[in-house]
């Protein structure tokens, strides 16, 4: 019985200084006064998400080792059929039931104002930003930058710079989906939504996904996004912005001309 007693006041104290060591481990930036840093959300993501595969794999793996000492320590042994088990007193009792749902709980609170925590500072767009607009259709993501140039399914992004998307749809709900950069938010008719990312390696491609099922070709809306240097992406913005104003200007003048006598 004191064993047992010891071993419940071991438990608890192993957990609870786990679960503490934790919430050391991941500074709150939220009412400490200073605006938080610029950081990029897709590593802040992951790292919440490691330190629930960390917090539920020692929760996990020292319940599974008190059950096992456990089931060693009160095994049936010969003899002893009619047995003399110790009974649990009230106190002991409580305590099983108490501390463990006790320490779930403040791994759960404490994981889940994290992640509400994150959300809020992720939610705050920087100043700084490259903001480009996206109409989702069936079946396509359209980019439209801000002097007008579109594409489609593809984004051409600088390297190092946060990239704002403010999203609607022309016809029914679609989600953009970067799996790279962790975000994922729907585009819907009537609504803009945002999210942002930030792109940091040139050369490399990431894939875009629509990720709510919009209808037969569902699956096959698809796009990429191309970081470039930020040299190499001004030498293409500039050039593909030059090409729509000609482009626009012969327009003008077309439309400009004096229609012929016939
Ligand atoms: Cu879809």
């Amino acid at each position: 019985m004191r064993n047992l007693k010891k071993l419940v006041a071991a438990a608890a104290g192993c957990l609870i200084s786990t679960s503490i060591a934790f919430a050391g481990a991941y500074p709150a930036t939220a009412g400490s006064g200073a605006p938080p840093a610029i950081k990029d959300p897709a590593v802040e993501w992951d790292h919440l998400w490691r330190e629930v595969i960390i917090d539920i794999t020692i929760i996990g793996v020292v319940f599974a080792l008190i059950t096992a000492w456990l089931l060693w320590r009160y095994r049936r042994r010969p003899g002893n059929e009619t047995g003399h088990a110790p009974k649990l007193s009230a106190a002991a009792a409580v305590a099983w039931v108490v501390i463990p749902t006790f320490v779930f709980l403040a791994d759960d609170l404490y994981i889940a104002a994290n992640g509400w925590q994150l959300w809020n500072v992720y939610r705050e767009v920087p100043a700084d930003r490259l903001e480009i607009s996206l109409e989702t259709g069936m079946y396509s993501f359209d980019y439209t930058y801000p002097n007008g140039l579109r594409t489609q399914n593809e984004l051409k992004v600088p390297a190092g710079k946060p990239v704002l998307l403010r999203m609607t749809s022309r016809d029914t709900l679609h989600n953009h989906f970067i799996p790279d950069f962790r975000v994922k938010e729907d585009s819907m008719p009537g609504r803009i939504t945002y999210l942002w990312f930030l792109p940091k390696e040139a050369g490399k491609q990431h894939v875009v996904s629509c990720a709510a099922y919009c209808g037969v070709m569902h699956s096959y809306m698809a796009g990429k996004i191309v970081v470039l240097s930020p040299e190499d992406y001004k030498a293409w913005y500039d050039k593909e912005g030059a090409k729509l104003n000609d482009t626009k200007s012969a327009a003008e003048r077309a439309t400009a001309m004096p229609a012929k006598k016939s």
